[in-house]
């Protein structure tokens, strides 16, 4: 391949995995056929042979929350998407996992957290368009990118920093940290480091509903599990091992992969064979659907739809939001990963590689002012003045509520205890003898010899 072919073929970028241009099928306001649910995932799947073979090819073509207004003026449908309460409850829900991530930054370039800290800035309308259609005994399982989705399932900010900071008010007495938070109250069935991980445990949790009203006559168990993960863990064996068995038993789960088209450093669709990945639902059994990520009015829709069939039991749905985070992978990474002079071929000349890092670099930089410039925060904020839901002044007073809300979870955070030596020992089922437990019975990490040399527990 000479440079000149494949620079055209990678500078085709920001590309969008939506395949259509946006129709009145794409548009929440206008109800679907009765005869599917989901028609997204059949209409998907009938795409012309030219859509399907340029697939590197598309241009941003997701409808914003602004279009959608637009539309449902120009058809004068009187009833609006939300209600201001609801309006006001998902902005707040937004700004709530925006600060708090911004916080958690400062935070960790100030020594105050240890370890890998995933943030979830650009992804928001994710998290809030599902999870508060929740009910406070349905489940949530995330990844290690958790913190946001912890808040918006109602762990309160002072419980999710805590355990940021490691301290033993957190949410899991200062034990798990960032990539780990877990709430048995508010049924936030843990965030996993191994990505894949969690999806197992999810179907877990949704059997258990299951079986709880079918075997054991618990009638009004009704409860839904949202299992989270990113694109690059679609390629995982326990992504297709759990879609299976959830369409076999038809559980009351939704899979919800948020597409950010990256996982660290590799591009979606370098690394994935079909890069849609709401085609794989249909391939199980169950619907699959691709909605835009950055909408929340339309991953609600979606969610509404997704979560309302699993709590009727008629079974799973895949849902692909195509989303963005707007920061490198994890703090550890100021986004050096998504690098445009990575994976290039070896056995290119100088000049070709010259020549594709500066493509990549262009379409890079493309991609990331075409998301930037759909922040679904400023999305939703617009449509809510445009449709008189709320005043700048009342989103103002939320944002400075926010504001104090992830202030005093730093407080909080800072003043609250380190947990105790022997704490370090609890929940290993491990037989601690020989290690933990000196030939006197007690914990040898009590004794302040036991770290004395090495870095301070
Ligand atoms: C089983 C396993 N293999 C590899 C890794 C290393 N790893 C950490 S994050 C990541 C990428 C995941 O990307 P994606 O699923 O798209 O999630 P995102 O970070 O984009 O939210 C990988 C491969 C891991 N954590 N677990
Ligand atoms: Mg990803």
């Amino acid at each position: 391949m000479n440079g000149a072919s494949c620079a055209a073929k990678i500078s085709t970028q920001p590309f969008s995995l939506n395949p259509t241009s946006p129709t009145s099928h794409d548009n929440p306001l206008v109800s679907p056929k009765p005869t599917s649910l989901f028609l997204g995932s059949t209409r998907k799947l009938r795409l012309s042979s030219s859509s399907k073979l340029n697939l590197h090819r598309r241009s941003g073509t997701v409808v914003a929350v602004s279009d959608v207004v637009k539309q449902k003026k120009s058809k004068s449908t009187p009833s609006l998407l939300i209600t201001k309460e609801e309006g006001l409850e998902l902005y707040e829900d937004m700004i709530l996992g925006r600060a708090f991530e911004d916080m958690c930054a400062q935070m960790y370039y100030r020594g105050k957290m240890f370890g890998f800290v995933h943030l979830y800035n650009g992804q928001e309308a994710v998290s809030t368009g599902f999870i508060k259609l929740l009910k406070q005994q349905d489940s949530v399982v995330s990844t290690y990118r958790d913190h946001v989705h912890a808040l918006s399932k109602g762990v309160p900010a002072r419980a999710v920093m805590s355990e940021l900071f490691g301290k033993t008010t957190g949410c899991c007495r200062g034990q798990g940290g960032s990539m780990h938070m877990f709430s048995r109250e508010h049924n936030l069935l843990g965030g996993f480091a191994f990505i894949g991980e969690g999806i197992p445990v999810a179907t877990g949790a949704a059997f258990t509903s299951k079986y709880k009203r079918e075997v054991l006559k618990e009638a009004d168990c009704d409860h839904v599990t949202l299992a989270f993960f990113g694109d690059g863990t679609c390629n995982n064996g326990q992504f297709f091992e759990c879609l299976n068995m959830a369409a076999l038993w038809k559980l009351p789960i939704v899979f919800v992969v948020e597409n950010n088209l990256w996982a660290i450093g590799m591009s979606h669709l370098r690394a994935t064979s079909d890069p849609q990945i709401y085609k794989k639902g249909p391939a199980f059994g169950m619907p699959g659907i691709h909605v835009d990520g950055m909408d929340v009015l339309k991953v609600r829709e979606v969610a509404k739809e997704a979560i309302g069939r699993a709590r009727r039991g008629e079974g799973p749905t895949l849902v692909e939001c195509e989303t963005y985070r707007f920061r490198g992978h994890s703090l550890a990474d100021p986004d050096e990963l998504r690098d445009p002079g990575s994976h290039l071929n070896p056995f290119f000349s100088q000049v070709q590689k010259c020549h594709l890092i500066q493509c990549r670099a262009a379409s890079l930089a493309a991609e990331k002012a075409h998301y930037a410039a759909r922040d679904p925060i400023t999305a939703l904020k617009k449509y809510l003045i445009e449709n008189s839901l709320a005043s700048e002044a009342d989103l103002k007073a939320i944002d400075k509520k926010i504001d104090e809300v992830v202030e005093d979870a730093v407080e909080f955070a800072d003043e609250s205890p380190v947990p105790s030596r022997s704490q370090l020992l609890e929940n290993v089922f491990a037989d601690p003898k020989g290690f933990g437990i000196g030939p006197d019975g007690r914990y040898r990490c009590e004794d302040p010899k036991f770290t004395e040399g090495t870095a301070h527990v």
